[in-house]
């Protein structure tokens, strides 16, 4: 079976549902083809944190209503070193700017229900996801869907299959300008049931390695601490989880890490990475596909959130006007916020984590760094306009 569509989507994450809206509100038409259910991507955890930008977006988008209702907006953070914890005021900092916490499956259930209610088709559960002729005026991808083999003919493929998808590696390898970077170390991270142990979000450096408290409702709370990256869940009872992040966390002040019945745990890797060849002839990669970060800075989402502003905005300048210059430079553009995401994400990551084996200067630099944050105005507005995020590309 063949169909058209003027763009055809691979990956019902953030970055393709964002992709699939924008376009029909511009009266482009496109299909999404994921691999997984609606089920597990209306289920599966990632991220917490909605920069400010990408909260604007998704209000003007009209799909920020459940996120207005039900999300929490935070208007600063807590770091916490040296057995005390410092506040940056992000809303003070960045004249009235903040962040919301909502889950990335909640943004996940409100695009998906906004998509199927426009009209736009998302095809779940597909298999052997291929694409062809992405060099061409009329790029296909061909797929399985219960066990029949489909085609979708399309003037632009939009690779928003994360960093594991089949896009990027349609880009060959030998013209894929890549760089990465491993971090020696994982998130280890738990969902419980609790009350928040603080209202702000605190990233927290210890000798014992890093600690992010967050949360998700009055009644569920996310943390995470720094782990060996090949350590298993199984190595960690209960009781162990609870005794590593007090020991990491209390300080002379009498704060403790509120403790209940844990009911998710998982390690994450942590990467940085970018595919700064986000566009291949007629393929476009946006978001996990083309570029990873470590989760410190809170930015995966958001970036992908800022590239589909782009090429969004590229693809209708191509109908409207048929001018493809939006389409040129969406490579050069988007990779540009990329970096300083990727940058910001690396400084918050080597600011807060200690590794195993790092020599004694590299400990003192982190702590002089830690103790400029907290204590100078300009470090900490740098770090507050980076988090609560810099305008989309085009929309300042
Ligand atoms: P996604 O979300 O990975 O979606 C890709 C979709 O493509 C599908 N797919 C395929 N479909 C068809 N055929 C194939 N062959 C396919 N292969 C894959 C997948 O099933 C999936 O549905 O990428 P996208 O849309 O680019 O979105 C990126 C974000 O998900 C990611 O950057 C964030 O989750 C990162 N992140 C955070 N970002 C933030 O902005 N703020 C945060 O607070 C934050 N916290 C986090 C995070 C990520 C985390 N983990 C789990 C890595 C916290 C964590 C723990
Ligand atoms: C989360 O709540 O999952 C979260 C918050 C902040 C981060 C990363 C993850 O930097």
């Amino acid at each position: 079976m063949t169909k058209k569509t003027q763009v055809g989507i691979i990956g019902a994450g953030p970055a393709g549902l964002l992709l699939a809206h924008m376009l029909h509100q511009q009266g482009i038409e496109s299909i999404i083809l994921e691999a997984q259910t609606r089920d597990a991507i209306e289920g599966t955890i990632k991220a917490g944190v909605l920069e400010h930008p990408t909260v604007q977006l998704l209000k003007q988008l009209g799909v920020g209503e459940r996120m207005s209702r039900d999300g929490f907006e935070h208007r600063g953070i807590e770091l916490a070193f040296g057995g005390k914890r410092h506040r940056i005021d992000l809303h003070e900092l960045t004249d009235g700017k903040s962040i919301m916490v909502y889950p990335q499956h909640e943004v996940i259930k409100d695009l998906v229900a906004a998509v199927l209610a426009n009209g736009t088709t998302i095809e779940f559960g597909v298999k052997d996801v291929s694409l062809h002729d992405v060099y061409s005026a009329q790029p296909s991808i061909r797929y399985t869907k219960d066990g029949e083999a489909r085609q979708l003919q399309c003037d632009f493929i939009g690779g928003c299959d994360g960093f594991h998808g089949p896009s990027r590696q349609a880009i060959p390898a030998a013209i894929r300008q890549e760089h990465l970077k491993t971090y020696p170390c994982g998130w280890f991270g738990i969902l419980c049931e609790a009350p928040p142990s603080s209202e702000e979000l605190i990233y927290a450096q210890s000798d014992r390695g890093f600690v992010l408290i967050s949360t998700r409702t009055p009644t569920v709370q996310r943390l995470y601490f720094q782990c060996d990256p090949n350590d298993k869940v199984e190595n960690w009872s209960d009781d162990r989880i609870w005794a590593e992040f007090h020991a990491r966390t209390e300080g002379s002040d009498g704060w403790r890490v509120k403790e209940g019945p844990i009911f998710q745990k998982g390690i994450i890797a942590m990467r940085s990475f970018v595919c700064e060849t986000m566009q291949h002839g007629r393929l476009f990669l946006a978001g996990d596909a083309a570029h990873i970060v470590p989760p410190t800075g809170a930015k995966g989402l958001n970036l992908a959130a800022g590239d589909v502003v782009l090429l969004s905005r590229a693809i209708t300048e191509f109908y409207r006007n048929n001018s493809t210059d939006r389409l040129d430079s969406y490579s050069s553009t988007a990779v540009k916020r990329v970096w300083r995401g990727e940058h910001f994400s690396w400084f918050m990551t080597t600011m807060l984590h200690d590794f195993e084996g790092e020599d004694t200067i590299t400990r003192r630099f982190r702590r002089a760094q830690l103790d400029y944050v907290v204590s100078s105005r300009a470090a900490a507005t740098s770090l507050a306009e980076n988090y609560v995020g810099l305008p989309f590309p085009g929309l300042e």
